[in-house]
């Protein structure tokens, strides 16, 4: 593709894309748009020399806004998070119906050259993940449908539609389904974040309060693999320009348990923590792994970056910024102030993934 076509990124001032149009900037792209419904202020990244526009993609003619004259469009934007959201909010999740519908509409109208849109791993029949000890997910495991309730019907419904629009309009999509994807430049509080960030900011609240304890949901033994934003972004740009009609798996390989997570982010705080589980809290599927073979198979890649590796970077940089924000609060034993972790209600769109 050349780099002076127009590329939209929707769903950019959220996690991956934010990450994705700094990507799309370093490798020379000239033209990019990124639309997000939050205020610019909340974006995680904004760039100067980026059309940026906030606009509800739940709206259809704010949607012929976001793909007018577009050559490729990356459809991240969903109202989305965690599993202390997508548990609690099944309707505002599938209410991103809304959004896949007219911007596929909107794409297919514009006559837009690539379309990819970020399905997930709640796709997947939940009779499959019953067992911390998961056989990893193959693409045909969506199927009969048992999805994730809420979200995940949603997300499987939305990749349908792509592959409909393919066949009926002649619409280029392509569809990854984001494995538990974490990095720097997330979300890291207030009741969206995911795993990873939440273990962060856990373990840096224990160390600088000196209450050396820390909650996990669940028994600790649940199963996940977590892939680094690195290989989530060269993934979906090889997915968009293949010639791969189906979803394909997006996501690591390695599998870890929840405590073992916990390990790998006590161990880059150094410090060793009281362990308190929560079996009432929001628990998701007991085990789940992305099966690579199909990735493999047709992209001659996979994801590869190590967990310790990518939780490093991302420990780092939600070190920082909760010294930035808590710096002027923090006592020998106090760090956020208490509910400072309840769902931000403005923070309503999210990414996909
Ligand atoms: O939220 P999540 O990362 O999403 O949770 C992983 C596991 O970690 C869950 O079993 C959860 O109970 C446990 N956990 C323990 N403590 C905590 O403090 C905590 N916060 C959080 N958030 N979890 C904790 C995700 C979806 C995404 C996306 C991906 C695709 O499910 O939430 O929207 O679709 O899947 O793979 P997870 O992996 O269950």
């Amino acid at each position: 593709m050349s780099k002076d076509q127009l590329v939209v990124v929707a769903g950019g001032g959220g996690f991956i894309g934010g990450h994705l149009v700094a990507d799309l900037r370093r490798q020379g792209f000239t033209r990019i748009r990124s639309v997000d419904i939050k205020p610019f202020d909340e974006w995680y990244q904004c760039f100067d020399d980026v059309e940026n526009l906030q606009l509800d993609l739940m709206d259809q003619d704010n949607c012929h806004t976001a793909c007018k004259g577009a050559g490729e469009v990356y459809q991240l934007a969903a109202d989305m998070g965690g599993m202390g959201f997508i548990e609690t909010h099944k309707a505002e999740c599938m209410l991103s119906v809304l959004i896949n519908t007219h911007m596929l509409v909107a794409a297919r109208d514009a006559g837009i050259g690539k379309y990819f849109y970020s399905s997930s791993a709640c796709v997947y029949n939940a009779d499959k993940q019953t067992s911390e000890d998961v056989v990893a997910l193959k693409e045909a495991d969506a199927y009969p449908a048992q999805p994730e309730d809420g979200y995940g019907w949603e997300k499987l419904f939305s990749e349908r539609m792509c592959r409909h629009f393919r066949e009926d309009f002649k619409l280029h999509t392509r569809v990854a389904r984001y494995h538990n994807v974490y990095g720097p430049h997330g979300t890291w509080e207030g009741g969206r974040e995911k795993a990873p960030a939440a273990m962060c900011r856990k373990v840096i609240e224990a160390k600088l309060s000196g209450d050396h304890a820390i909650e996990i949901w669940g028994d600790g033994k649940q199963t996940r693999s977590f892939m680094y934003i690195d290989d989530c972004l060269k993934g979906t740009q090889m997915i968009l320009h293949s010639d791969c009609l189906e979803p394909l798996n997006l996501g690591s390989n390695e599998l870890v348990t929840i405590n073992q997570l916990v390990d790998i982010v006590e161990d880059i705080a150094g410090i060793k923590l009281d362990r308190k589980y929560n079996l009432d809290a929001p628990k998701g599927v007991n085990g789940r792994n992305s099966d690579n073979d199909l990735i493999q198979e047709r992209l001659g890649w996979a994801p590869s970056i190590r967990l310790r590796d990518g939780m490093e970077k991302t420990y780092n940089w939600i070190y920082d910024e909760y010294m930035k924000k808590y710096k002027g609060k923090l006592g020998p034993r106090a760090a956020a102030p208490k509910g400072a972790h309840v769902r931000d209600k403005e923070l309503s769109v999210e990414l996909g993934g």
